[in-house]
């Protein structure tokens, strides 16, 4: 990983939870109330996130792409939307799924492989996860493009890692958003890796930011681990989009600690002592913890009750989704092909027969 990966961005907490000169101008910006959502969702996501390694390990839950490290850029960023606007993710955005309202069953039935999880939730603009890298982008900007002809206010985030900005559609979405002066934000995770392979073999750009100079608008590079400074920077890109200014490409610098999914070992490509760094003095949530207790605005036993909170919910979220009645194994014939190709005609009744069905 390059030496450039960790300077030149925005940065509001440092490493040991203390407020920058700008963090502290920022601080006070902001309400009591936010300052602890930002706690409560980031605790939300890293218990969720934990637990679903949990079932993948027990066989309760199909293969699974974690998040922990990430809770910061998520979480800072879905906060600083709105219900009008549109989100477009990736197979890892659950912490900015949950944190804008999407259900929690909901996302649990997807990662169990349930079609009922793959369904758009009525009420929120949260697209079902983009899982052929970058192929989202455009259809972010298709969508910022649609609220400037209505003039509406929406603005269109589209998520994706670093691993996705030297994919054509990376750039087709931005050559666009930057022609037409659309309401998008491309929102980037740089976790430094697109699984195995990492940034400095993706690109001959030292960072992600940089690419948005040619395509003419701001390219922001931010401690990606710090949520007030991410929620500062992709609200300020909010409100540009809003006001007619057109796009901004923000480049969130983050580290999943975990593997890209449950079946991956990343102890084959990344150095011990790189995950090290970043788990031990970077964590997002143990930095913004120990930056509330100095303000005094969280306490140990507050701490330990939300943990419960959260706990209750999901263990309650995996009883109702593991409740459901799960769907025939003819099911995965179902919802891709209206006219099943004969290969797969084929297959089809070899499990029903083996099911012992007539119908289903
Ligand atoms: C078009 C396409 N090519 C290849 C893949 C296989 N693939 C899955 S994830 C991944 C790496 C993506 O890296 P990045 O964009 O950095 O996202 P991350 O998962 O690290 O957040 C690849 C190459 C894919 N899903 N889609």
């Amino acid at each position: 990983m390059s030496s450039d990966y960790e300077s030149d961005w925005v940065q509001y907490i440092s490493a040991e939870g203390q407020l920058t000169t700008d963090g502290r101008k920022a601080w006070e910006q902001l309400s009591d109330q936010l300052k602890i959502q930002f706690y409560r969702w980031m605790t939300f996501v890293r218990l969720f996130d934990r637990k679903m390694i949990v079932l993948q390990r027990q066989g309760r839950m199909g293969t699974y792409a974690p998040l922990e490290g990430q809770e910061a850029a998520q979480v800072g960023s879905a906060l600083a939307l709105t219900d009008q606007d549109w989100v477009f993710p990736t197979y890892r955005e659950h912490g900015v799924a949950l944190t804008i309202g999407f259900p929690l069953t909901h996302v649990l039935l997807y990662w169990a492989g349930r079609v009922e999880g793959c369904k758009p939730v009525s009420n929120l603009r949260y697209l079902p996860p983009a899982v052929p890298i970058a192929t989202q982008i455009p259809h972010a900007v298709g969508a910022a493009w649609a609220a400037k002809l209505k003039k509406e206010q929406t603005v269109a985030v589209a998520y994706f890692g670093d691993g996705a900005t030297s994919e054509g559609d990376f750039h087709e979405g931005c050559n666009f958003a930057g022609v037409f002066q659309l309401p998008v934000i491309l929102f980037c995770q740089n976790n430094g890796y697109a699984i195995s392979v990492p940034f400095s073999r993706q690109s001959a750009a030292k960072t992600v930011a940089e690419r948005a100079l040619a395509y003419r608008f701001p390219g922001i590079r931010v401690d990606g681990n710090d949520v007030l400074a991410v929620y500062m920077v992709t609200s300020q890109a909010v409100k540009r989009a809003r006001e007619g200014q057109g796009p901004t490409l923000i480049e969130a610098v983050t580290y999943r600690k975990g593997p890209h999914t449950t079946a991956d070992d990343p102890s084959r490509y990344r150095p011990r002592e790189e995950v090290k760094h970043w788990s031990r003095q970077f964590d997002p949530l143990t930095r913004y913890q120990l930056l509330l207790k100095n303000f005094q605005l969280l306490t140990d036993s507050e701490e330990e009750a939300w943990e419960l909170e959260c706990k209750r919910r999901i263990e309650q979220a995996i009883k109702e989704m593991e409740s459901l009645t799960s769907p025939p194994p003819t099911h995965l014939f179902a919802h891709v092909f209206s006219d099943l190709p004969p290969a797969l005609h084929k297959q089809r009744l070899q499990v029903k027969q083996k099911e012992g069905k007539e119908h289903d």
